[in-house]
């Protein structure tokens, strides 16, 4: 990442700046920091070095981390070791992507009223691009280091742990957004694995990499696609421009289901030869984008990824995700197998005991952010299911089983962060990769 480091001011360029470029594809391209095996520290850092971090300085040099020199994220090793906070000091995290508004609400970029408005927001707004930075740089980790043969455990591992470690996870004020979804094949989303999961990636698999990070509540939600094999292009070319076209239409009084129509006439303009057959590549239709709210992965509105005939309007300073979903299958997903997300959506206070000890723990440690069953094992938790389940068929808590489409298909999914600032749409996931 080259980024500008303006937050504050008007110079808001940096990722705004970056044009929508797909042209380097999906593949773990392995983009490897500059290597710098030696020293690892700040220049700022060297002169007050304590005891303590020289020894850490010295575990480093053994797990032969890397970093390579200069500031903001350059500044990040390999695995990613350093807060993101520590690389942009002063609260300046890089602005995301900035889009004008068009139509009847170009006004709005220089509408004194609106810049006021937005004033009133700066934390959030600091908040979310903390969040994002994190995002980008725990992904570009896992986007070099994902191979096939591994297991999804060590994969899952890896993107938790770089986000805890960058977010600096402390109790409700930040830490990770909800489980990292690891779905493949026919399989679109809600796919962790449980402990006693082996699986392993493929060689020929297509993998949905879907993570979250959150500070202060305000959640990034984004996602991308890896495959190894370069006959899915197609299929990932898809859902990225579903997805950047989904963004790009969005704005405040567009209607939920003209976005919808949008992605899907760019979808379905897709096809793939998979094995001499050639298949159209489908939206999947009851899969769709939502807003969020603080501490809320969905917060009511649902953003379609096929025309509908839904009225709803986005809203002056509402957050989106918006996501979109390919198949070479039916194009329509159904629960299937074991279930490893769920959140705390409901009150209530069970009688089962064992129900009630989980709560608690599911309130303590999560709240209302969705939670996996690995992230109740680390807490200590343990011989949870029933009072889990109980949980479920009382409406207390919600399960989200991984949705498949039809066994055999191929399933892609590109995901994007942006919120309706009033002055600005800012896509503040946007990357370099994505
Ligand atoms: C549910 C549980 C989670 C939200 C979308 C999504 C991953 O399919 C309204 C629209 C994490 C997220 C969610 F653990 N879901 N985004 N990223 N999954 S959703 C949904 O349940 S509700 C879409
Ligand atoms: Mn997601
Ligand atoms: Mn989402």
């Amino acid at each position: 990442m080259s980024t500008a480091t303006d937050t504050l001011g008007l110079a808001e360029k940096s990722l705004g700046e970056l044009t929508i470029d797909d042209s380097k594809g999906s593949n773990a391209a392995v983009e490897q920091d500059s290597d710098d095996d030696g020293e690892e520290g700040n220049a700022a850092d060297e002169g007050a070095e304590t005891a303590q971090k020289k020894k850490k300085k010295n575990r480093k040099k053994n797990k032969k981390k890397k970093k390579a020199a200069g500031p903001g994220a350059a500044g990040q090793t390999s695995p990613p070791s350093i807060p993101v906070s520590q690389l942009f000091p002063n609260n300046s995290y890089p602005v995301g992507q900035l889009c004008d508004y068009v139509d009847d609400n170009k006004y709005r970029t220089t509408s004194e009223e609106m810049r006021a408005k937005d004033m009133l927001n700066q934390q959030q707004l600091t908040d979310l691009r903390r969040a994002a930075e994190v995002h980008r740089e725990v992904r570009q980790y896992a986007r070099a280091s994902i191979r096939p043969g591994m297991d999804l455990t060590t994969i899952a591992e890896m993107i938790e742990n770089g986000t805890r470690t960058l977010v600096e996870e402390r109790g409700f004020e930040s830490g990770i957004g909800f489980p990292t979804g690891l779905s493949i094949n026919h399989c679109a989303a809600h796919y962790t694995p449980n402990a006693g999961d082996f699986v392993e990636v493929q060689q020929d698999d297509v993998l949905k990499v879907d993570f979250g990070v959150h500070v202060n509540g305000h959640i990034i939600d984004s996602a991308f696609t890896l495959a190894w094999n370069d006959r899915y292009k197609p299929l990932l070319d898809a859902v990225k421009e579903a997805t950047n076209t989904g963004v790009r239409e969005a704005g405040i009084d567009v209607r939920l289901g003209d976005i919808g129509a949008a992605i899907q006439e760019v979808m379905e303009s897709y096809e793939i030869e998979l094995d001499g057959k050639t298949l159209p590549i489908k939206p999947i239709r009851n899969l769709c984008g939502h807003n969020i709210g603080p501490y809320l992965i969905h917060s009511g509105k649902s953003v379609p990824i096929v025309a509908n005939r839904d009225q709803t309007r986005m809203e002056e300073g509402e957050l989106y995700a918006i996501e979109t979903f390919g198949t070479t299958g039916s194009g329509y997903v159904r629960e299937e197998g074991v279930c490893s997300h769920y959140a705390k959506t409901g009150d209530g206070q069970p009688r089962m005991q064992s129900a009630r000890k989980v709560l608690q723990s599911i309130t303590k440690n999560f709240g209302t952010l969705p939670f996996c069953r690995r992230y109740l094992d680390r807490v200590g938790e343990s011989h949870y299911y029933l009072g889990l389940r109980n949980l479920v068929d009382d409406g207390i808590v919600t399960a989200y089983p991984p949705l498949c489409d039809v066994k055999g298909s191929y399933t892609a999914q590109s995901e994007h962060t942006f919120i309706l600032r009033p002055t600005v749409k800012e896509v503040l996931s946007r990357g370099e990769d994505y």
